[in-house]
């Protein structure tokens, strides 16, 4: 040990127990104030003891309830349901926005398709989910005559495409198969998905695997619109016996509340086994995976059996609201043209106006020039 730092170390252990005498002096003194009220207490008559009782006993109590409420965990609250635009309002909005000569044509489609899906009674589900969780083999095997195309490698699924899912009970409904969320580069079909899962009655979000962080708010996203929503666990021949119980039950524990139900499936893939043959040799066998959907297929009959127009008031709320989120942005952004139109005449006025202003001078300028000296 170096010589000059023996003395830095005498003084942290002379620091150190002097704060150790003082603590104990601490406790010792507390405890003596304390036995001696408790004497105290005790000498007095019992009317005067018993209220006194009383007020230490709810004080500690209103301390402690103080204490839990601020040192509880957070509770994991809903987002709360948007409140939706009224039909009316829309239709003003948009219409008042048309007459400032705004491109309003897709807003319009947006409602009138709104209106033809209520019209034709058809309950409508999108599959929502990332990129390669099985969303379109999912709807293969609900509509196995018009499957739509699959493929391991992620992106496959560019637009939004509708088949007719039909149910053991011989209900059907309309499944839409939409391009995948979390694709590089994929902002624009993320935001088609996203349209179609809020123009949809129900939406079943596709995952193959605990959620990630993105997906999980995804969720909380839908969950806001209020509409039903099924948590569909696809793969789930990838986990063994154990890994899928604990799965199932993170999942089940962590969005109860949010879910109508957890659906666990396995739509397809390729599934690999070897099978011994009669004069000894091995096969190795590769072959489509058949289809296990039975879960989802009936939570989906629950609803069909239900039919669209108990589903109908949270489908539209859902489109009025996103139809008038773009509605605003349009505004906003007419709003700001217009500000830079008025920026541009004032400014052109102006100029104009200095020019004529400094004509005179120059007429002088020019005689002043051509003048005889
Ligand atoms: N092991 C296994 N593979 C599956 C299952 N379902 C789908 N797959 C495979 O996963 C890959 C992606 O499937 P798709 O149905 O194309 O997935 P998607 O979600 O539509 O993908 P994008 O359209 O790209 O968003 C394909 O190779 C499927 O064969 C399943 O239940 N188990
Ligand atoms: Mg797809």
């Amino acid at each position: 040990m170096s010589a000059n730092r023996l003395p830095l170390r005498l003084l942290l252990i002379a620091a150190l127990a002097i704060g150790a005498a003082l603590a104990v002096g601490l406790v010792v003194g507390a405890l003596n104030t304390m036995l001696e009220f408790h004497a105290r207490v005790m000498a007095m008559p019992l009317w005067l003891r018993l209220p006194l009782i009383v007020a230490a006993a709810c004080a500690v109590g209103g301390l402690g309830l103080l204490f839990w409420r601020l040192a509880r965990p957070a509770r994991r609250r809903l987002p709360p349901l948007r409140e939706p635009p009224q039909r009316a309002e829309v239709d003003a909005r948009v219409e008042a926005l048309r007459q400032r000569e705004v491109d309003t044509a897709a807003l319009e489609a947006e409602l009138h398709e709104l209106d033809r899906r209520r019209a034709d009674g058809e309950v409508y589900v999108a599959v929502f989910g990332e990129i390669s969780t099985g969303k379109s083999s999912l709807i293969g095997a609900l509509a196995p005559d018009q499957a739509p195309a699959t493929d391991p490698r992620g992106g496959t699924t560019r637009r939004v495409a509708t088949y007719r899912g039909r149910l053991a009970s011989g209900r059907s409904l309309v499944l839409a198969d939409v391009p995948g969320t979390g694709e590089v580069d994929g902002a624009a079909r993320e935001a088609l998905a996203r349209d179609e899962a809020l123009r949809a009655h129900v939406v079943a979000v596709v995952a193959a695997s605990d959620l990630t962080a993105r997906q999980d708010s995804e969720l909380r996203w839908l969950a806001g619109f209020g509409k039903p929503l099924l948590l569909v666990l696809n793969k789930i021949d990838q986990f063994d016996a154990a890994e899928r119980h604990a799965l199932i039950g993170a999942l089940e524990r962590r969005y109860a509340g949010l879910v109508a139900a957890l659906v666990p499936v396995s739509a397809g893939g390729l599934e690999r086994f070897e099978r011994r043959l009669a004069d000894g040799r091995i096969e190795k066998i590769e072959r489509e995976r058949l289809p296990a959907v039975e879960p989802l297929a009936a939570a989906l009959d629950r609803y069909a059996a239900h039919g669209a127009a108990a589903l109908e008031p949270a489908r539209e709320a859902a489109v009025l609201t996103r139809v008038e989120e773009r509605r605003a942005a349009l505004e906003r952004d007419a709003a700001a043209r217009e500000a830079d139109a008025i920026v541009v005449r004032y400014t052109r006025r102006a100029v104009v106006g200095a020019m004529a202003r400094s004509r005179p001078a120059a007429t002088w300028s020019s005689r002043a020039r051509s003048a005889p000296r």
